[in-house]
């Protein structure tokens, strides 16, 4: 979901007398477990704001005094409201009253505590990945880091099995970009191939019927079929013994159904290949925090929420418990954490050993055509805008763009937020204004003239931030 404003003028501040909607309530922000199910309405944000050449109301408000000099002996009146305050108090209202009826699905969602977002942005650190659903916008993944990581999902760099191998035998400098020491790559290196040892042992499909795993069925695009063994989730992390086993019809097809099984030993369904290993990691066994993983930061991990897996159509979906357990899916309200690890030969990743997407796997497609499409800003991401993430109920306390420079704000937080012009206690919404933004929304806010600059959070008064364009 991706919400463009138009173009809006970032003029001036107009300083002027305090407004009586400070504080304009704190309602909204009751944490999302606890919410009651009611119809959310994502789709109902409040449009663009309107241009700043708005002329404000020509009439006075009804309450307003007149406007002819009062007579000597009648007392003093109230200086007479300006008609953009009493404008803008309205507006926040307003927000405040719709933002009320925003609710989450009602399912009983578990996300990390503590998460570290300030990494954020494309092509996606920490951050939330929503979807929509019947029963309203549910976060469906997340993604490390907490604490430092490195993603090194870009092909020019030495990030994959093969690159991180010859990089290391080689001797020569380490790109800067993989914040790893010689001492770190080489235990990773040799994390990665006893890894690859495993997958060797399991390149046939039977071999990991055998050993116990156990087909999902489901050929992801991009990613291939995983077979998870159960018994090795109660064992934490070990790099030479995945929990997931992932493989792909070996025409190189996109199977779009049921894939397969397991009868004993054998596998029943199309010719697999081998073509990577995954971990995952359940909370109970490891805790909330992603864990420690693979020496040095590469290692990016993910986990899903509000999961519905292997419905009739051998895909995932992303509805309601209802309606997955309704189709004959099976449903996760969270899956630990999880990573993938592209170590099998022939299936080399060229946007890193552990990236989410493999470009060698059925649909097969260019490494760069494969990220942009899973990059977290969408296909609308404006060129030279700043990107900024509004979560944790907050935003980045100090943004700076040159003039001319947009910036586009993500809301990745799990309710609704705004970006106002002013501060809660002297908003200036003519300024610019984003209206409610849902969950995953976006909005781009051009700039046109240097300065320094405040915006705040029509619904969370703690939430402010200074913008400075020069
Ligand atoms: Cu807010």
């Amino acid at each position: 979901m991706t919400r463009r404003a138009g173009a809006v003028l970032v003029a001036v501040l107009v300083a002027s007398v305090s407004a009586s909607c400070g504080g304009s309530g704190d309602e909204t922000s009751a944490a999302p477990t606890t919410a009651t199910p009611a119809t959310a309405a994502p789709a109902t944000a409040a449009p663009a704001t309107e241009p700043p050449s708005t002329p404000p109301p020509t009439t006075a408000p009804p309450t307003a005094p007149p406007t002819t000099a009062p007579a000597t002996t009648v007392p003093e009146p109230e200086p007479e409201p300006d008609p953009d305050q009493v404008r803008d108090a309205a507006t926040l209202q307003a927000y405040v009253a719709e933002a009320a009826s925003f609710t989450q699905a009602d399912t009983a969602w578990l996300l990390p505590d503590d998460l570290d977002p300030s990494a954020g942005g494309a092509p996606g650190m920490t951050r939330y990945v929503f979807r929509e659903t019947s029963a309203g916008v549910v976060p469906t993944l997340v993604e490390g880091p907490i604490g430092r990581q490195v993603r090194c999902q870009d092909p020019d760099l030495p990030c994959s099995y093969r690159d991180l191998v010859e990089l290391h035998a080689s001797g020569d400098p380490i790109p800067d970009a993989l914040s790893i020491t010689a001492d770190q790559l080489g235990a990773l290196v040799g994390q990665l191939d006893t890894l690859a040892a495993f997958a060797i042992r399991h390149a046939e499909p039977d071999a990991a019927c055998a050993a116990g795993f156990v087909s999902d069925a489901i050929q992801t695009p991009n990613m291939g079929s995983h077979f998870h063994r159960a018994r090795s989730f109660l064992d934490g992390f070990d790099p030479g013994a995945p929990e997931i086993l992932i493989y792909a019809p070996s025409d190189g097809s996109l199977v779009n159904g049921p894939l397969g099984y397991c009868a004993g030993d054998v596998w029943i369904g199309p010719d697999l290949s081998l073509v990577g290993t995954a971990f995952l990691l359940p909370p109970d066994v490891v805790g909330i925090e992603h864990p420690e993983g693979f020496t040095g930061d590469l290692d990016n991990w993910h986990s899903h929420f509000n999961l519905c897996r292997g419905n009739a159509r051998g895909r995932d979906a992303f509805v309601t418990r209802a309606e997955c357990e309704a189709a004959g899916g099976s449903w996760f309200d969270a899956i630990g954490w999880m990573l993938h690890a592209w170590v099998a030969p022939g299936f080399d990743s060229q946007l890193g050993v552990f990236s989410m997407w493999n470009p060698t796997i059925a649909p097969v497609a260019d490494p760069d055509a494969v990220r942009a499409a899973r990059q977290v800003r969408g296909s609308d991401f404006p060129d030279g805008a700043r990107q900024s993430l509004i979560t944790n109920f907050a935003f980045e306390r100090t943004l700076t763009v040159d003039v001319g420079q947009s910036i586009y704000f993500n809301n990745v937080d799990s309710v609704p937020h705004t970006v106002s012009a002013g501060t809660p206690d002297d908003p200036d919404l003519a300024s610019f204004d984003s209206g409610l933004l849902s969950p995953g929304d976006n909005w781009e806010l051009p700039t046109s003239e240097a300065g320094t600059f405040s915006l705040f959070c029509a619904l969370h008064p703690d939430m402010t931030a200074t913008l400075i364009v020069d």
